[in-house]
């Protein structure tokens, strides 16, 4: 897909900002400082679109773009940042079940994890309440650049085997160098075709 326009739309700090448009959502999810709002921006080719920063905690509302005036990219904020309060920490936590719990045509969560490191206890839970859930997720491994290819490939296989899933379920990535990209793409191409169908069939049947 060519990405002819990408706007930023508007932030929601609770269920009445939601948008709830008929299109496609793909959300970026994961902990904190995980690079969600860097990839955004890498796999639109713009820099500064969503807001980044080497301070975990920066991205607190739900953020909507518009991408081809035909689906939103949805920042959403980072879970697990210890440094915030713990009614803090569980405000964003129901924000982000609100979100996904109330938006209707989810297309993929992007569920994004370090790929130096292993999943913590709020990674699990995320991937345990999707799975148990049924919201279409793929994980995305990010921060590549820090590892050889081969130290890579090796914690890829390493994270596969820990979620108890194949190699190929978990999409390498650098924001920075902009490998993966393209695999992410061709993913998210799918699930726009699948979603869009998804929408057409609830529309013919109201
Ligand atoms: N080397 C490298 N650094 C990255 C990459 N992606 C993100 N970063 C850095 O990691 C830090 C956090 O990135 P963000 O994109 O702001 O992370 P986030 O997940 O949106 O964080 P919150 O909004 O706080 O939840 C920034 O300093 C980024 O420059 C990557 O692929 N490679
Ligand atoms: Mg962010």
């Amino acid at each position: 897909m060519q990405v002819r326009s990408a706007v930023f739309v508007t932030s929601a700090a609770d269920s009445s900002g939601f948008l709830k448009r008929p299109i496609p959502h793909f959300v970026f999810a994961g902990r904190s400082n995980v690079g969600k709002s860097s990839l955004l921006n890498s796999l639109l080719n713009r820099k500064k679109l969503a807001k980044t920063s080497q301070t975990p905690g920066k991205t607190r509302l739900v953020n909507y773009f518009l991408i081809n005036d035909q689906f939103f990219f949805v920042d959403i904020p980072g879970y697990g940042y210890a440094k915030v309060s713990k009614q803090e920490q569980e405000k964003w936590g129901s924000l982000i079940e609100d979100y996904l719990t109330e938006t209707p045509f989810i297309g993929v969560i992007f569920l994004l994890l370090d790929i130096r490191h292993d999943p913590s206890v709020h990674d699990r839970q995320m991937i345990d309440w999707l799975r148990a859930t049924g919201f279409p997720f793929r994980i995305i491994l990010t921060k590549a650049d820090k590892l050889s290819r081969n130290k890579g490939l090796q914690q890829q296989r390493n994270l596969a085997k820990q979620l108890g899933m194949s190699n190929t379920d978990l999409i390498v990535t650098s924001s920075q160098n902009g490998n993966g990209m393209r695999d992410v793409w061709t993913f998210l191409n799918q699930a726009f075709e699948e979603t869009k169908s998804r929408i057409n069939q609830q529309k013919d049947a109201s």
